[in-house]
């Protein structure tokens, strides 16, 4: 499998799924700013949208998926074993996937206009508090003790608030919510989390060395 993945963005999640999976995909460097690739593939032709992550199977139609949910979940369903998310057709399938689906809207693409500077003064404020109001539902969530955000066990959706931890970038503020501190520094320590967090400096690393 080929991986694309950019620079201190969502791409981290799916790295990190597949590092706790055992899984090695061939990196590929995607830089945002001008658009190469560490390997001269024209980003365009896997992913119109341009957009990270995307993910190229190995099958003979070589498809590729992108979505960060969708890629992270495809990856841990193919490895039931490992928990790292519910069997599709349960109930606690749904709830996760509402999960997921919560993250993706309410944090991730609400950081991103933030972080752009996109928007008005009132649009600035409005969408902070929106962002606030979301990652303070996953501080309640931590507050019965629970080590990730479904129980005792990293999952997907632990992966993915970590790739989309851009508060600073985007100027929510929300180191007053201490569950939600407490579960980031947990995150920070798993082996999955820094390797990925390494092979991507390294990529980038060698990528603007090239192109620079
Ligand atoms: N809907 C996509 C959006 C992914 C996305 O926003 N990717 C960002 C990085 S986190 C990106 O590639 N941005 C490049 C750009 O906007 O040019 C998903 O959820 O995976």
């Amino acid at each position: 499998m080929k991986l694309y993945i950019a620079n201190q963005t969502c791409s981290q999640a799916v790295q990190i799924i597949a590092n706790e999976l055992g899984l090695e995909p061939e990196l590929v460097h995607y830089n945002v700013f001008d658009r190469s690739t560490s390997n001269d593939d024209d980003f365009a032709k896997v992913n119109p949208l341009m957009y990270v992550p995307a993910l190229v199977l190995d099958n003979d139609e070589k498809d590729v998926l992108s979505e960060t949910i969708v890629v992270t979940s495809y990856l841990a369903d193919q490895h039931p074993e490992a928990g790292l998310i519910p069997a599709h057709g349960t109930l606690d399938r749904v709830k996760f996937d509402q999960l997921l689906v919560f993250i993706a809207t309410e944090i991730a693409q609400k950081h991103i206009p933030l972080m752009r500077k996109l928007l008005t003064e009132e649009g600035t404020a409005w969408t902070r508090a929106k962002i606030v109001a979301a990652y303070t539902t996953l501080d309640d969530r931590l507050a019965d003790g629970r080590a990730f955000l479904t129980g005792d066990k990293f999952t997907v959706a632990d992966a993915y608030v970590f790739a989309t931890w851009w508060h600073e970038r985007s100027g929510a503020h929300i180191s007053h919510l201490k569950n939600l501190m407490a579960y980031k520094a947990r995150i920070d320590a798993l082996p999955s989390v820094v390797k990925a967090l390494k092979d991507e400096a390294e990529m980038f690393a060698s990528h603007s060395g090239a192109s620079a």
